[in-house]
């Protein structure tokens, strides 16, 4: 059995974060292996605190899995520091692994996960040792300082967001206003346009289980078109099997 590895944060009501990055490896057929860099305290009304674990932690955690467990692939959630990124892109880099970021900034139900610190990590460290990148909208924005503009605008936000080091942009727009979402696949040029019909309402953890999905079928050998188009399958099934677990937000059915 293949391994993969999330670095990411600690979700307790197993909606979003490393919890549900693990079951849906497991869904795939995958090991999973997670290193928790931030711990939130959260239900499914929404999250209420968010505090990073000690980046030496993080990196001890790290460094056990590596010298056991074979890892090709990992993807990135929520990190907690800047420290912890500058550490972890370095780690990536030395070890040469195909990295999948999911730029988390802020929660469905509105909470900010990352400050100024780690979204300027992320942009000048983080995103050069990057392989795929999943930004919703608002993320790229922040990412690349640029507005969007509707279709016209995609070609420009996707192109800055891979001068600054991913081979692949997946630009999601499940935050968009349109009756359709359409995620973008680029890479140079636009490779995929992957559109579904929008479902009303709030799900926890579409982003989580997308990006896992992706580097699941990644590290399954997949090329980059039919990982993408997996994930969003993927995610979108999931979507339409959504259940309510608590008073809050619905929660996604693997
Ligand atoms: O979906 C973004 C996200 C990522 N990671 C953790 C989260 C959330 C959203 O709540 O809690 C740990």
């Amino acid at each position: 059995m293949k391994t993969v590895l999330t670095v990411a944060g600690s979700d307790p009501s197993c909606g979003a974060g490393l919890q549900i990055d693990i079951s849906v490896f497991r869904a795939l057929g995958l090991h999973p292996l997670s290193v928790v860099a931030s711990i939130t305290v959260q239900n499914s009304l929404g999250v209420k605190k968010a505090v990073a674990v000690e980046t030496s932690l993080v990196m001890d955690q790290l460094e056990a899995l590596m010298e056991d467990f074979p890892v090709k692939w990992l993807k990135t959630g929520l990190l907690g520091s800047g420290l912890t990124i500058e550490s972890l892109a370095r780690f990536v880099e030395d070890r040469q692994l195909n990295l999948v970021v999911d730029p988390v900034m802020v929660s469905t139900s509105g909470f900010h996960m990352a400050g100024e610190d780690e979204i300027t990590a992320l942009r000048e460290v983080l995103l050069p040792v990057t392989k795929v990148i999943t930004p919703n909208i608002p993320e790229a924005e922040v990412l690349t300082g640029l507005k969007y503009r509707g279709q016209d605008s995609i070609e420009e936000i996707c192109d800055r967001l891979r001068q600054m080091g991913p081979q692949w942009i997946i630009l999601k727009g499940g935050h968009g206003k349109d009756s359709r979402a359409e995620d973008i696949l680029y890479d140079g040029t636009i490779r995929e346009r992957l559109s579904t019909v929008r479902s009303e309402g709030t799900f926890h953890g579409t982003g989580c289980v997308f990006s896992a999905a992706l580097t699941g079928y990644l590290a399954l050998d997949k090329d980059i078109i039919e990982a993408t188009r997996g994930a969003k399958e993927y995610v979108s099934r999931a979507i339409v099997n959504a259940y309510l677990p608590g008073k809050g937000m619905a929660y996604l059915k693997l």
